[in-house]
């Protein structure tokens, strides 16, 4: 297998509940290494072109505005399998889907709410993680 990245975020609910640190520590103890990692106050434009495959779901006003109710932590994690590893520790979209021990299961409030992005592919996690951060950035 080889190494891998993805993008990762600690959702606006996750940072304001005071909750990143506990998440950070499960990132590491996971064995993901921290490639980049900045605290962002996501725009309305940048949450509108992110979440742009969304546009149409009847969530997606809703959703905009949670992700710019306040900052995030923006993250580029790699290990071997990183996409498919970090939605595994994540869990299910839905928290009341999640498995036990994941970060969804632990500290989501809702399916909206759920503390957490993952990117969902290779290509997904190419065009996120240069959403966010310039080459230079990632170490
Ligand atoms: P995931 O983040 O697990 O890949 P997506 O890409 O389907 O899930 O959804 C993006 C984000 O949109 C979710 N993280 C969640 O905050 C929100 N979302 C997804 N489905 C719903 C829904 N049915 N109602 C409200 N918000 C939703």
């Amino acid at each position: 297998m080889a190494l891998e990245r993805t993008f990762a975020m600690i959702k606006p609910d996750a940072v304001a509940r005071g909750i990143s640190g506990q998440i950070l520590q499960l990132i590491e103890e996971n064995g993901f290494r921290i490639v980049a990692m900045k605290k962002h106050p996501i725009s309305t434009k940048e949450a509108d072109g992110f979440y742009g495959v969304h546009r149409e779901r009847p969530f997606f006003a809703s959703l905009v505005k949670f992700m710019t109710e306040g900052p995030s932590i923006l993250l580029v994690l790699e290990k071997e399998s990183a996409i498919s590893a970090w939605r595994e520790l994540m869990g299910a979209t839905n928290p009341a889907n999640a498995a036990e021990g994941t970060i969804r299961k632990r500290f989501a409030e809702s399916i909206e709410r759920n503390c957490s992005h993952g990117s969902d592919a290779p290509e997904t996690a190419a065009v996120e993680c240069g959403y966010y951060f310039s080459a230079s950035e990632l170490l």
